[in-house]
């Protein structure tokens, strides 16, 4: 066994990169100090499969605390809390708890689609102890043989990135702000609603503003002081708020007469598919989760020095796993589970995890072998394992109805060909 991850991450002494972000909201000497380093560590990251390492994955059936290996489905439940608790306290810190109360407010609502489906366009303001947090929710919904199952997703650019319907508000976020259709080719809404699914959208900024200062405008604001919000209060995450706006986003979803509650499915790309990962785990109203291209922190395995590491997560986004994370960082074989545990958390629920063969950065290989590595769980609980235990062909999808993984030609990207994809796992899931 090779001990793979380099013994220095930087050449020079490591500064925290959040250390730098100045408590008057400067950023310059973050951003500054975060080129120099990811100059240095972007073309000193592996990308050869002979030097990923052959650190043993432990199995997700076997206790971290006592080496104790679970044989019966009524085991698996204690252990799963093992997991979770240790997945938490490592990486993505607890969700926020739930608001006292919630106001929903439909903006707008039309036909859409020659008529085959509905765009509704929904305030949702979350309230607790006199704090309001607002959020602006698209939903596609169609208009046949209902009740449908229903695909929640985050955006990256702002609802209005993702249409170029100027009936959809523009999101304001600080200096980012995207223009209008910005993203929309990750979003065919349209080939969604034909096939028969609802999709429910938000900015992911509207739990949490993807940066450093982010935390305190973030839903945590709703329970905490903005002295309890700065960059150092890592156990407060953007993963674990965006995965409670999903949530929130399910149990609106759930509310809608025209979808069926049972049959809600967490989608993301990126780092909103390690999200969509962790939101599933924590929240058992989840139909399945689809990972899209979640790389590392999401379903690639931590042990591999290929790709992304979670050295890499811990420096450059600080905000989205928790100051625990980094001696296992900086030493995966230590963790007491791996991505393909967490995975394990969403069973017996269906799980896709998508890569892309010009996405290595998310170590396609890595996040095959966290599905590989999660079926040991399903079986027990009665599940199916992938038809293959190979790596697959480029393009060829490999699906259970518990379990898929496929990487497609192209770069990191959500598109028509993975909605297909998603469509198909789905419908095979029944
Ligand atoms: C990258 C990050 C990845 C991935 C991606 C994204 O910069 O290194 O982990 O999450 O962002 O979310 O688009």
């Amino acid at each position: 066994m090779s001990y793979p991850f380099r013994d220095k991450f930087l050449p020079w002494p490591r500064t925290p990169l959040f250390t730098l972000a100045k408590p008057d909201g400067d950023l310059k000497p973050f951003w500054e100090a975060h080129a120099r380093d990811f100059a240095y560590v972007q073309p000193n990251t592996n990308f050869a499969e002979s030097a990923a390492g052959d650190l043993p994955i432990p199995s997700t059936l076997v206790n971290p605390d006592t080496g104790a290996r679970i044989a019966t489905p009524e085991e698996w439940p204690a252990l799963r809390e093992t997991h979770l608790r240790n997945i938490t306290r490592i990486l993505y810190g607890e969700l926020p708890p739930k608001p006292q109360s919630r106001e929903v407010e439909i903006l707008k609502e039309k036909e859409v689609f020659d008529g085959t489906a509905l765009q509704r366009i929904l305030k949702l303001t979350l309230c607790n102890d006199g704090k309001r947090h607002e959020v602006t929710v698209l939903c596609y919904i169609p208009k046949a043989a209902q009740p449908v199952p229903a695909i929640v997703a985050m955006n990256f650019p702002g609802n209005h990135g993702c249409t170029d319907d100027p009936d959809v508000p523009l999101s304001p976020w600080r200096d980012q702000q995207k223009p209008r259709g910005d993203g929309k080719s990750r979003w065919n809404f349209r080939l969604l609603t034909d096939a028969g699914f609802a999709v429910i959208t938000c900015a992911r900024y509207d739990f949490y503003p993807d940066d450093v200062f982010g935390r305190k405008e973030s839903v945590f604001r709703l329970f905490h002081d903005e002295s309890e919000l700065t960059p150092r209060d890592r156990q407060y995450t953007a993963i674990s708020a965006w995965a409670y706006g999903y949530s929130i986003l399910r149990e609106l979803a759930a509310s809608f007469p025209e979808i069926n509650a049972k049959d809600i499915w967490a989608h993301g790309h990126s780092r909103l598919g390690k999200t969509a990962l962790w939101t599933i785990a924590n929240d058992p109203g989840w139909a399945g989760a689809i990972s899209n291209c979640s790389g590392c922190a999401g379903a690639k395995i931590s042990r591999r020095n290929y790709g992304e590491t979670l050295e890499v997560i811990d420096h450059f986004f600080p905000w989205w796993v928790t100051h625990e994370a980094l001696p296992y960082a900086q030493n995966p074989a230590i963790l007491p589970f791996d991505q393909h545990t967490l995975i394990a958390l969403a069973a017996p629920r269906p799980v896709l995890v998508t890569s892309a063969h010009e996405d290595q950065w998310a170590d396609p290989m890595g996040q095959f072998l966290a599905v590989k590595g999660a079926q040991e769980t399903y079986q027990l609980l009665g599940g199916k394992p992938l038809p293959s235990q190979e790596y697959p062909a480029l393009e060829e999808v490999l699906m259970s109805p518990s379990l898929g993984y496929y990487e497609r030609h192209g770069i990191h990207d959500v598109t028509d060909q993975d909605w297909t994809n998603v469509i198909n796992f789905i419908r095979q899931t029944r």
